[in-house]
């Protein structure tokens, strides 16, 4: 085989793994199961009867696609019956998910905080989606789990990751020694490394904004994007804009071509719109893990105090020296006041 499989590289990375006794190998073969599932189903999205709202709600008030069920049903059920995870935490339920809440001898030792199928909206025209996943290691020893095993700082994830269901399907993690990128081989149903040691371009051309709420920004983004739009005549190439509308297809763009993603703080999104728990924390480790950098704007994601499992944050990420630029603006408007 011409390629090296997930599987096989995940047992080659094990000694990088904090406490490898292979437990975070087998969680993370366990995400890669669930994601090769949730695969074949957005892929016949359009054919099956699957489609379409299922007319639930879930907690964010958005109408459940019957593929964000499926999706949450298939991770949660990976995780427990791989055994290593003791807790989940999904967008799509209001409360975690305690694994072991009626095992006591659960050998669960990660929480994982996933966004199961992130950009659910795009499904009907086609457009790609996403999965998110954080790991944490639990804090307390065993038993039920507690609060502070969950609301841990971003800064200490042992692992995230994204699958994207795009023109390839793409499993892409960090375990904190870089990111490595699998593309889905269907012919084998295997992920096999196509990216080893994805890094983004320190700066970029491009910039990834929802244009549409542009009179609700806070005045350092208005600056930032009119610096944008403005034609740089020292420069052999104006900015151009791209926005998806789908955090994981944006994100893994801005990787692999640079520039910047904002989703700020707005009047109709006080505190930003994405959360912190499983779409911000697992995109800043990635992407700082690929010399990118995450801020709110004031302040790295990955130093941010949880206090709830869904609570939302600005995100400004991308190429470092954009970000820079973009915080130097909020710095300049604090100075101001
Ligand atoms: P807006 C999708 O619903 C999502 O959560 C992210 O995937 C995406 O980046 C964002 O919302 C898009 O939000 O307000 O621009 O439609």
């Amino acid at each position: 085989m011409k390629f090296k499989t997930l599987g096989q590289f995940i047992i080659e990375k094990q000694a990088e793994f904090p406490f490898a006794k292979g437990e975070l190998s087998r969680l993370l073969r366990d995400i890669g199961i669930a994601a090769k599932v949730v695969n074949r189903e957005v892929n016949k999205a359009g054919l099956a009867e699957i489609l379409g709202p299922l007319g639930q709600i879930n907690v964010q008030g958005e109408e459940q696609q019957k593929l964000d069920v499926l999706a949450d049903e298939e991770f949660i059920s990976a995780l427990k019956r791989g055994g290593e995870c003791c807790y989940v935490a999904s967008e799509e339920h209001d409360e975690g998910i305690d694994l072991c809440a009626d095992d006591t001898l659960c050998p669960g030792k990660y929480i994982v905080c996933i966004d199961p199928l992130d950009g659910s909206s795009n499904i009907d025209v086609n457009i790609s989606i996403g999965t998110i996943f954080s790991i944490y290691r639990r804090i307390s020893p065993s038993g039920k789990v507690q609060k502070e095993d969950v609301l841990q700082k971003g800064l200490y994830q042992v692992a995230a990751g994204y699958v994207l269901y795009g023109s390839s399907t793409m499993l892409v993690y960090t375990t904190g020694h870089g990111v490595n990128g699998f593309t889905l081989d269907p012919s084998i149903g295997e992920f096999c490394l196509s990216h080893p040691m994805m890094r983004i371009p320190e700066n970029g051309k491009t910039y990834s904004i929802n244009q549409g709420n542009f009179v609700h920004f806070p005045e350092p983004i208005k600056q930032f994007v009119k610096y944008c739009q403005d034609e740089d005549p020292e420069s052999d190439k104006p900015f151009s804009l791209r926005y998806i509308g789908s955090l994981v297809a944006d994100l893994h763009r801005t990787m692999l071509k640079g520039g910047i993603f904002m989703y700020p703080e707005s009047l109709r999104h006080p505190d930003g719109k994405l959360r912190l728990m499983y779409e911000c924390n697992p995109m800043a480790f990635i992407l700082e893990q690929a010399g990118g950098a995450a801020s709110t704007g004031k302040q790295r994601i990955l130093d941010i105090i949880p206090e709830k499992l869904h609570q939302r944050t600005p995100l400004v990420i991308g190429s470092e020296r954009m970000v820079q630029q973009v915080q130097q603006l909020y710095a300049l408007e604090k100075s101001a006041m």
